[in-house]
Formats: structure tokens, C-alpha cells, sequence
């Protein structure tokens, strides 16, 4: 359990993180070297790759390309239990718990249980609660759930403090990629002062200001994707906003 222990660390030291997700099937290999380049030098703590809509063969190819490019760590967001490569260094490991739907709950942990414990990962249970982004997001729709309503702030920290006691390491509340409104930090603020777990913020995150008024309300991991596929130039100072919100002085 290193790179938990890790997030777990970072947390009870004040540290915030940020995490660039990368869609596998939106990069080439340029994009992905250049991807690299500007995380190195702005810092990125972590790469979360994963997308809803994987079709494309190439996750293993983009995995192998940006660990033998750096040691920025690289963990799966999986859009689907086929989303599993051993070449990653851990896993979110994600039951969506603010839905209903039981497929996504457990159904599909149970098919692909073998094959993952298999695949020698670092397992991360995280508790995967996607809150409405003012729109239907590819994540609302293809779970087949609804999402948390934006303003239901008791929803959000009761689901929160049940995944948490339910034993799941982290929490991740998505308001999903490319969403219109980000959540708020004022749900963001209820949620991190009921658990313990790091909690992980992203969706919709297009300004660093943003970035750094949700780590004052209590994230730990902002993740950006959509915003950084458009403009790749926005990694360092995304990066600077997060690891400037530290509670603490961070050194390197
Ligand atoms: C989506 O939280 C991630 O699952 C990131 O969202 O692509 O909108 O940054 P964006």
C-alpha cells in the first residue's frame, strides 16, 4: 500500500496533490511526451489514466510510454473492469456509491475480482460518488444512476462517511468530465470534515483558482483532464495554485 500511505501521509501533513488525468483514447504519443514534459517540470504528483469510453487498444502502450518517461506515479480510474493494466502502479478501486446501480456497486467487482488480484496491482477501495454538474455528463449517463444533486450537501457527506465506514481508503467526488459547474466548496467543505479518508475532487476544474479554493475547503487530490487537453499550458500553474494551498510548507 505505498502510494496510499503516501496520500494518507500527504493528508495528515497538509499537503495537497495534484492529479492529471490522461484519456488514453484522446493522446498520441507526442501528446503524451509532451504531456509529460510540462508534469515533470510543474511538479504533478500523479497521473490518473482512464476515461468512460476506452475503446482503444493502446492503454498499455500509454502506461509503458509515461513510465519509462518519468517516476510520476501512474494510477488506472478504471471506466471499466477491462481498463486494467499491469504496467500502472495502482488502482482506484471504485464502487459507485452514490448511485443504485448494483453493477456498479459490486456486480462487476465480483466478475473481474480474479483478474485484478492477478494483475499485482496496489489496491486503492475508494468510494466513487458522482455529484450532479449541471448537465448529464458521459459518467451520469453511462452509469445508469443518478447523481447527487448539487446543493444536497448532507447527501454528499452522509454517502461519504458510509463508504468510509463501509472500509473504503478513499473518496472521490466527481462531478464528472467536461461538467458545466464543478461541485461546490461548500459541499466540498461538509464532506472533508466528516472523514478521514483523503478525498479526491475533479470534474469540470478549469482555473486554478478553483483548484485552490476546493484545497481550502478541505481536497486533497485536485484532478484536471478535460481543461488540460484543451490547454496543456495550464499544468503549471494549476500545479502551483494546489501545492500553494498546502496547510503546511511543503519542500520539493
Ligand atoms: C473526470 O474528475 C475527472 O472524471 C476530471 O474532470 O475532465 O472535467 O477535468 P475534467
Amino acid at each position: 500500500q505505498v502510494l496510499y500511505q503516501q496520500l494518507a501521509e500527504r493528508k495528515r501533513s497538509g499537503r495537497k496533490s495534484f492529479t492529471v488525468l490522461i484519456d488514453p483514447d484522446k493522446v498520441d504519443s507526442n501528446s503524451i511526451e509532451q504531456l509529460v514534459a510540462l508534469s515533470l517540470d510543474a511538479k504533478v504528483d500523479y497521473f490518473f489514466v482512464g476515461g468512460s469510453l476506452v475503446i482503444s487498444s493502446h492503454l498499455d502502450e500509454c502506461i509503458q510510454q509515461i513510465k519509462a518517461a518519468c517516476d510520476i506515479p501512474v494510477i488506472l480510474f478504471p471506466g471499466s473492469p477491462s481498463q486494467v493494466s499491469k504496467y500502472a502502479d495502482a488502482l482506484l478501486y471504485l464502487s459507485l456509491i452514490s448511485g443504485r446501480n448494483p453493477e456498479l456497486l459490486i456486480g462487476q467487482h465480483v466478475i473481474s475480482a480474479p483478474f485484478v488480484k492477478k494483475s499485482g496491482l496496489e489496491i486503492m477501495p475508494t468510494g466513487y460518488m458522482v455529484i450532479d454538474g449541471g448537465a448529464p455528463t458521459t459518467v451520469s449517463y453511462i452509469s445508469n444512476a443518478t447523481p447527487i444533486p448539487a446543493d444536497k450537501n448532507e447527501i454528499a457527506m452522509c454517502t461519504a462517511m458510509a463508504g468510509e465506514m463501509l472500509g473504503m481508503k478513499l473518496i472521490y467526488m466527481d462531478a464528472g468530465s467536461g461538467a458545466k459547474r464543478p461541485i461546490n466548496e461548500t459541499m466540498i467543505e461538509k464532506v472533508a470534515r466528516h472523514i478521514e479518508a483523503p478525498l479526491i475532487i475533479g470534474g469540470g476544474i478549469t482555473d486554478p483558482e478553483k483548484a485552490y479554493r476546493n484545497c481550502k475547503a478541505g481536497a486533497d487530490v485536485i484532478v484536471v483532464g478535460n481543461a488540460i487537453e484543451k490547454d496543456p499550458s495550464l499544468i503549471k500553474e494549476m500545479s502551483a495554485a494546489i501545492h500553494s494551498s498546502a496547510t503546511v510548507q511543503q519542500n520539493g
